[in-house]
C-alpha cells in the first residue's frame, strides 16, 4: 500500500475531491497553508493499493490546473521603511505536488 500526499490549490479541491469519490479513492483533506505564499491551499491524504495508483495520478492531473500567479517577493510589512520594494513576479502555482509514500502497516480497528 501507498500513502499518496497530494497538495493543490484550493480552486481545484471540489472538483479533485469530486472525481476521486467517483473513482472510489479513500482520502482525508486537511486545510493547509503554502510556506512560500503564505495562502490556503489543500492537501489530500489518499491510502492506494500499488495497482491503483497509475488510476490516482491520472484523476489527479486531470483535475488541476496550472496557472501563474503574481506574488510580492518581500510581503510589504517586513519591507523597512525607505526599502527599495521589488514589483510582482510571476510564479507557477499548482497544479498538483505529489509525494507517494511506502506504507508498512495499515490497520482498521
Ligand atoms: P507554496 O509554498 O505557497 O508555493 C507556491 C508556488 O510558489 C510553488 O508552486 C512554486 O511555483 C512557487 N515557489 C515556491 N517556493 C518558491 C521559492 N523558494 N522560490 C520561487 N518560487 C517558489 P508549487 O511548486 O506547485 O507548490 C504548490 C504548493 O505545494 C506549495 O505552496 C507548498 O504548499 C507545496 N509544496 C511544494 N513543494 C513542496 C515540497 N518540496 N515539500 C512540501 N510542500 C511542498
Amino acid at each position: 500500500m501507498k500513502l499518496v500526499v497530494c497538495i493543490v490549490h484550493n480552486r481545484d479541491k471540489n472538483k479533485i475531491t469530486d472525481e476521486l469519490v467517483k473513482a472510489g479513492f479513500k482520502f482525508t483533506i486537511i486545510g493547509s497553508t503554502g510556506g512560500f505564499l503564505r495562502e490556503g491551499n489543500t492537501t489530500f491524504l489518499i491510502g492506494v493499493d500499488e495497482p491503483d495508483l497509475p488510476t490516482l495520478k491520472k484523476v489527479i492531473g486531470q483535475n488541476c490546473q496550472s496557472r501563474e500567479q503574481l506574488v510580492n517577493v518581500m510581503p510589504f510589512e517586513a519591507a523597512p521603511p525607505g526599502a527599495f520594494i521589488p514589483s510582482p513576479v510571476k510564479v507557477p502555482v499548482g497544479g498538483a505536488v505529489v509525494f507517494v509514500l511506502n506504507v508498512d502497516q495499515f490497520e482498521r480497528f
